[in-house]
């Protein structure tokens, strides 16, 4: 057997909106909406780096149609770097860049070969005895089990199988091109390269099967390092490790406060704990979702002053390190002792404010958002209205400002 060493990516999601992102600094959501194209010509970088024989890349490389050429010239831009050092890639599409969703085309160098999406295709490289078996997504949906019908694998060389599948499935990933690992194991292959599963996941090693997750965190939800891997055979001795390329981190902190706590109270216990986030940033910026928990005497106080809170949450933070940035403060604090409905008085604030919660309201405001976003130019309307997704918060938010008032706490 011979020794050989290669990348195997997936995810790139080149042209991916930047979602969710309520960073108040505009350098620095600039930073995180370049980044997936930074991660990206970070890997190509380190690839070279590597001296790797082959580059693999198991589908979605665009997160859906292009508007423009722009994204597909920066893929050419990338191969061709990638060409120059006389590296093949083999990729496949994934539901985001199916056959049927992508219909603008660049013209991409030699060394970029594509696999079938009409039926399983096997690139033989000679020099390696690798043999690499893959099929692409025709269309976005993809019911079949199409590990079963890859082929046998070549005896005596090394077989890849090269898959965008959510196996038997991952939340909250849909499902695509289902199969077991017994299915993916079946066919005797010595490494399966996944895509679709954005967390980094070695599903089995014997034989190997891993997904390497995506190379830069776009949310909130997809947090931690990111990056490719890195696989290493040697005499038929397979190493494999991650190739973290990733410019920008996602994480969440959940925060619980103290009955007794105050506003300076709950910043010294924010500051204490966002100081072990420095270990996991790695010198990059941090997008920080910081929650805040528990039961507080002082929950009028501290709801009715959300602003403050979240500017000094920040200003902690930054106390601790400088490229901590908050990227939402989500504020479940819950009173002590929650008002009882229909107790004391006929006028009885609480009782009201507690009812006032009930739906109806909360029904007739969702309207009137979706009303106005179907008449807001530019496609506002459009998808999740980040408005309403946060309409629950936004009412807890005016209850307990109108509670503070009424207790005469002013605001
Ligand atoms: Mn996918």
């Amino acid at each position: 057997m011979t020794s050989f060493r290669f990348v195997h990516a997936a995810d790139l999601h080149l042209g991916s909106p930047f979602q969710g992102l309520t960073l108040k600094d505009a350098g620095i959501a600039a930073l995180f909406v370049e980044a997936s194209r930074k991660a990206f010509s970070n890997l190509v970088t380190q690839a070279i780096a590597a001296r790797v024989d082959f580059f693999l890349i198991a589908g979605d490389v665009y997160d859906g149609d292009w508007k423009d050429n722009k994204i597909g010239l920066f893929f050419n831009r990338e191969m061709a770097r990638l060409e120059r050092e006389n590296i093949p890639v083999y990729l496949l599409r994934g539901n985001h860049d199916a056959e049927s969703v992508i219909t603008r085309t660049i013209t991409l160098p030699g060394n970029v070969h594509e696999f079938s999406t009409q039926r399983p295709q096997t690139f033989l490289l000679e020099a390696l005895k690798v043999a690499l078996h893959g099929q692409g997504f025709a269309q976005r949906s993809a019911n079949d089990n199409l590990a079963l019908t890859y082929p046998k694998p070549v005896a005596g060389w090394f077989n890849i199988g090269v898959l965008h599948t959510s196996l038997t499935g991952r939340e909250p990933h849909a499902p695509y091109a289902p199969c077991s690992v017994d299915d993916l194991r079946s066919r005797g292959y010595d490494y399966w390269a996944l895509g679709h599963v954005h967390d980094y996941e070695v599903v089995a090693t014997d034989p190997l099967i891993i997904f390497p997750g995506n190379l830069q965190g776009r949310t909130i939800r997809e947090r931690g390092s990111k990056g490719a891997v890195l696989v290493t055979v040697d005499e038929g001795r397979i190493r494999y490790e991650r190739m973290i390329v990733d410019e920008a981190r996602f994480a969440e902190l959940t925060v619980t406060v103290d009955g007794d706590d105050d506003m300076s109270a709950v910043l010294r216990r924010i500051e204490a704990e966002a100081a072990g986030l420095a270990d996991g940033m790695e010198d990059r910026p941090l997008a920080l979702r910081l929650r805040l928990t528990g039961k507080s005497r002082h929950h009028a106080h501290l709801v009715s002053r959300r602003q403050d809170l979240r500017d000094e949450a920040q200003a902690a933070a930054h106390r601790c390190h400088q490229d901590i940035w908050l990227e939402k403060l989500d504020l479940r604090i819950e009173p002590l002792t929650l008002p009882q409905a229909g107790a004391g008085d006929a006028l009885d604030l609480s009782a009201l404010l507690v009812e006032s919660g009930a739906g109806e309201l909360a029904e007739d405001i969702a309207a009137f958002i979706r009303d106005i976003a179907q008449k807001m130019p530019g496609g506002a309307g459009a998808g999740d209205n980040p408005l309403e997704t946060e309409l629950a918060d936004l009412l807890s938010e005016a209850r307990a400002l109108l509670q503070a008032r009424a207790n005469g706490e002013g605001a």
